[in-house]
């Protein structure tokens, strides 16, 4: 049963995690950022750890990050759990609908037009080394991520971060994937505003890499 009381109080935070995932690192980054401490159980994907009933049972959709707050309470998708880790925090506009309802239209973006493009050729290209096999498909991702990072572009020359011209969950949400776009073939010599704009997240204090 969940108790909305302090939920820290009673465990630590578990992060069902991959670590080449750039859905699991928005969730580490923001824990760390916040300084929240957590365990980090690390799920085999490659070996489809996500896809047996004890791993289902916490997520049935079989897919990290997973979050568990308290025990056999669980939280799934990553723009969710950062909401929810971010609630009340700078992170996380407050007391402003507006800004609030802005943050979640990157979030939602990020989901359905960015990060599926920009992570499935990167899957293939560096992780699964099948490049050849799945050339048309990549190109197909390929064509609708560079059509997302265009609109990050158009953004970002004229503001420095996505939301409030501050960090949010928004920048962390839609970083994840982009500053390792390279590693799916996209070519990013032409967003020199998405470039500054990653390191402006990169120099955020208490920053992690995807590898830390
Ligand atoms: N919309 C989800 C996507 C999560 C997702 O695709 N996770 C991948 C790793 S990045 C996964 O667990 N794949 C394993 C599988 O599908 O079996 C989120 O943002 O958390």
């Amino acid at each position: 049963m969940y108790s909305q009381t302090n939920d820290r109080q009673v465990m630590n935070y578990k992060l069902y995690d991959s670590p080449p995932s750039g859905n699991c690192y928005k969730v580490r980054l923001l824990l760390t950022q916040l300084e929240i401490p957590f365990d980090r159980i690390n799920v085999n994907i490659l070996q489809g750890a996500t896809r047996v009933p004890e791993f289902l049972q916490k997520n049935p959709a079989g897919k990290v990050p997973v979050l568990e707050i308290q025990p056999d309470v669980y939280l799934s998708e990553s723009g969710a759990i950062l909401a929810y880790l971010a609630e009340g925090t700078e992170y996380f506009p407050r007391d402003n609908r507006l800004l609030q309802t802005r943050v979640l239209q990157w979030l939602f973006f990020e989901q359905y037009s960015l990060s599926p493009n920009l992570s499935r050729p990167r899957f293939f290209i560096s992780v699964a080394k099948q490049q050849d096999k799945f050339a048309h498909l990549i190109d197909h991702w390929r064509n609708l991520g560079y059509q997302a990072l265009d609109v990050m572009e158009q953004h970002l020359e004229k503001y420095a971060f996505f939301v409030n011209d501050s960090y949010t969950i928004a920048d962390i949400a839609l970083y994840s994937y982009t500053h390792v776009a390279s590693e799916g073939g996209y070519d990013m010599s032409k967003y020199p505003a998405i470039q500054a704009w990653c390191d402006r997240v990169k120099s955020q204090p208490k920053y992690i890499g995807i590898k830390e």
